[in-house]
């Protein structure tokens, strides 16, 4: 792995961000090598196609809502191929295209957006938290996971995501202290979309960037350009090896831009100029891939597609709902009250079907 420019020592970090691919898909910096490089697009193509894919399924009445990340992807797909198998990704509701590149399959991943499930999947098994919609809850979690797995030996990192808007929650402040204070192995990537719905990002901080943030917890912090696969990538893979070998969390701002509403039932005509998405339509990550490498989405189109069919047919199916399932997960072991409530749904739904 090569190191970028950015120093673990706790320096300010700089207004430009981070970049190792500029827009025209030139190469500015050191690349990570070949393979990375193709699964980095390989990610992003199929990222996007999901997207698309799940959008639509909004339209045709099969998921309730879809927080798209267009335009994103860079920093969805870049912070995760750098997990290794045994760290842990934290996602929020907008990072449905992380949890899918982390192995997720895809009807698993929109199971709770769908509205008929807890999770959708095993965090377990995956070693992906359930996406989390209360804003930076999934920060103290995280970081009460990272903080067990330091104090049983266990050498894992935890990645968190969060938006812009995020970072004006108390849960995000607790969860950065927290981390610092005891080393916890964690990254916190803020995904700045600029946007928390039609709150803009000069009405959530006066600071010069998200990155500086780090500096008053006694994090590194970065900054680095959100459309960049290989500079997130490169980072947060930096980030993520100190944490695992002792050297405590760090925050990674990425900057991007929310090319879609902030959901499907969002509409972005009342607080912004149509406009204002246009350079960064011209910034985007899989444009400056495609050109990089010299080639295009065709390159996965039989797997893009295949993912989709495959996808369009699981959520077609109408689903099964079982009342009963509402409690099963609350509590390892159900309170008194909790299964008495489980009881009263049960006979109130038996008096509905005229049971006797
Ligand atoms: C604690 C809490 N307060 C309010 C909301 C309602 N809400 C949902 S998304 C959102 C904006 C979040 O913006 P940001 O963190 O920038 O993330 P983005 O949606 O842009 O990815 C708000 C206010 C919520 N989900 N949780």
């Amino acid at each position: 792995m090569k190191s970028i420019e950015a120093s673990p020592e706790l320096t300010l970090p700089g207004r430009k961000p981070i970049q190792l691919v500029d827009e025209n898909g030139s190469a500015v910096g050191d690349l990570p090598d070949e393979r990375v490089l193709r699964s980095l697009h390989r990610a992003m193509v199929l990222g996007r196609r999901f997207n698309r894919q799940a959008t639509a399924l909004t339209k045709q009445g099969r998921l309730a809502v879809y927080p798209s990340s267009v335009g994103q992807e860079a920093c969805e797909v870049g912070a995760t191929l750098a997990l290794e198998a045994d760290d842990w990704l934290f996602p929020t509701y907008r990072d449905t295209v992380a949890v899918v590149t982390r192995g997720v399959p895809a009807v698993e991943t929109l199971t709770l957006l769908r509205g008929d499930w807890h999770s959708g999947y095993d965090p377990h098994a995956y070693r992906v938290a359930p996406l989390c919609t209360p804003l930076s809850t999934n920060g103290p979690h995280a970081v009460g996971l990272a903080h067990a797995a330091r104090l049983r030996g266990d050498s894992l990192a935890v990645l968190v995501f969060m938006g812009d808007g995020a970072t004006s929650e108390g849960d995000a402040h607790e969860a950065f202290n927290f981390a610092a204070v005891f080393n916890a192995p964690v990254v916190f990537f803020i995904q700045n979309n600029q946007w928390a719905i039609s709150v803009p990002l000069s009405k959530q901080s006066k600071a010069p960037t998200l990155a500086h943030k780090a500096i008053g917890y006694g994090m590194p912090g970065y900054h680095v350009d959100g459309n960049d696969a290989a500079a997130v990538y490169t980072v947060v893979s930096e980030a993520l090896a100190r944490a695992r070998s002792g050297g405590g969390p760090s925050i990674v701002e990425g900057l991007t831009y929310r090319i879609d509403p902030h959901t499907n039932s969002d509409d972005t005509n009342r607080y912004r100029d149509a406009s204002d998405a246009e350079p960064w339509r011209a910034a985007d990550p899989l444009l400056r891939f495609n050109r990089l490498l010299g080639v295009d989405e065709s390159a996965y189109a039989e797997e893009a597609d295949r993912m989709m069919a495959e996808l369009r047919a699981e959520m077609n199916k109408d689903a099964h709902v079982d009342p009963d399932e509402l409690f099963e997960h609350v509590y390892a072991v159900p309170t008194p009250r909790l299964r008495a409530q489980a009881a009263a749904l049960r006979a109130e739904l038996a008096a509905d079907r005229g049971d006797a």
